[in-house]
């Protein structure tokens, strides 16, 4: 295939012809490709997914789909958001190597990586499902975030160099624009794709008559779309993050852009928490230890990300922000002006938190750890937990000063 061709998705019967001549292929899964072995495994909202095995050895290939896979055609979506998810998994991977899976090829005009096949890892979403602990999960995702958010901002970059990145990143625009609504404002007004599980309705009145919920919410909002401190990963879920029982690796940042330094971690406690309020409905061996566990990760998470994010303070302060010569260099400690931009990434995770909590009960694309509960009834009890402490979380964000604070509330809203 040449990059000059016009893109044409692939299927499991296609793929070995049309792909026959990519050399890293042909190294990684075998030199004759009538001989791979091709399933479709995507499961998510947008791509299709190839799993390519051969004599040599498997890879994945993703491609992206000129509209939303979850909706269809109706919703048309740019292919470049391809181009994007592959700039977004060479930072990461230089950010904090060895986090992401390996990038063996990209072809832009087919919105096609080529990237390395995690086995055994399973989806985290699956594994929380089920009740599996996944060793060091908390330290390698909280430093993740802590080395993605501190080395893709002006604290490690050159400013030259951050500007030009902000720049390449800002022609994605449709992928923003899916998180703007999907996430920010859907919930709080009745739109056309929004659905929720049936006896939510008071819940659902209580949060849309809240004027001073929705008002946080649009500032909220206002630093997502506005404010460029970082490269997020965009969409860090429990379903971005591949796992055994002692690895973790992050996937899929097509939702990459920059935006607040607590926007990835926020979401991804959300999903915790989503997994940590659910639990009781699913059948691992004991739930009530295994909620323990979720709130100990929460726990470990933050006090990853903020020690990493310390350690690079000292030791990477390279860039425009903070400089040695206005602190160090005159005697003076800058600590106290690290400790108060921790406070202010946490703040914003507590609020961002909050906002996930909603959306992925309310809007478009809920969550399996609610959606696989079949009795209703149940599900929406659950549910219900979850949506009254977001609530919490982004109107009373300064009663939350800290992780502890919050796993605190998660346990009184899972007694309600
Ligand atoms: C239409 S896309 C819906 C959701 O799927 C992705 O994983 C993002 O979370 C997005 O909001
Ligand atoms: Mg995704």
């Amino acid at each position: 295939m040449t990059p000059s061709q016009e893109y044409e998705p692939l299927d499991v019967d296609s793929l070995g012809a049309r792909l026959a001549g990519v050399e890293i292929l042909s190294r990684k899964v075998g030199p004759d490709a009538s001989a791979w072995r091709v399933r479709e495994v995507g499961d998510g909202n947008l791509n299709l997914v190839f799993i390519v095995e051969g004599p040599v050895g498997t890879a994945v290939v993703k491609q992206a789909l000129p509209y939303v896979r979850l909706v269809g055609d109706s919703w048309p979506l740019p292919l470049y958001r391809a181009f994007y998810e592959y700039h977004a998994l060479t930072r990461q991977a230089a950010r904090d190597p060895g986090s992401v899976p390996e990038v063996y090829h990209f072809d832009e005009a087919q919105a096609l990586i080529v990237m390395e096949f995690l086995s055994p890892h399973v989806i985290l979403r699956r594994k929380m499902i089920a009740g599996e602990r996944v060793e060091g999960l908390a330290e390698r995702i909280g430093t993740f975030c802590a080395r993605t958010a501190f080395r893709g901002s002006e604290l490690s970059m050159e400013s030259g160099a951050k500007k030009a990145d902000v720049g390449l990143f800002s022609g994605n625009v449709e992928i923003p624009a899916i998180t703007e609504s999907l996430v920010f404002t859907d919930p709080y007004f009745d739109a056309e794709l929004n659905s929720h599980t049936p006896g939510l309705e008071p819940v659902i009145a209580r949060l849309r008559e809240d004027a001073a919920l929705k008002a946080r919410v649009q500032r909220m909002l206002m630093s997502f779309a506005s404010n460029t401190e970082t490269l997020l990963h965009g969409d860090l879920h429990s379903g971005s993050i591949m796992a055994t029982a002692t690895e973790a690796r992050v996937i899929d940042p097509e939702f990459v852009q920059y935006g607040p330094m607590g926007f990835d971690i926020g979401m991804l406690i959300a999903n915790y928490l989503m997994a940590f309020f659910s639990q009781p409905a699913h059948r691992g061996d004991d739930p009530a230890a295994y909620q323990g566990w979720i709130l100990e990760t929460i726990e470990g998470t933050v006090a990853s990300f903020e020690a990493e994010f310390a350690r690079l303070w000292t030791t990477e302060r390279t860039g425009m922000l903070f400089p040695a010569c206005l602190f160090e260099d005159q005697g003076h400690s800058s600590e106290p002006a690290m400790k108060a931009l921790l406070r202010d990434i946490w703040s914003d995770a507590v609020a961002i938190c909050g906002i996930e909590m909603h959306r992925r009960c309310l809007s478009l694309a809920h969550n399996a750890d609610f959606q696989e509960i079949e009795d209703t009834a149940l599900r929406a009890r659950l549910e219900a937990r979850n949506l009254m402490m977001g609530r919490e979380l982004i109107l009373r964000t300064e009663t939350v000063p800290d992780a502890r604070a919050l796993t605190a509330m998660a346990r009184e809203f899972n007694e309600r």
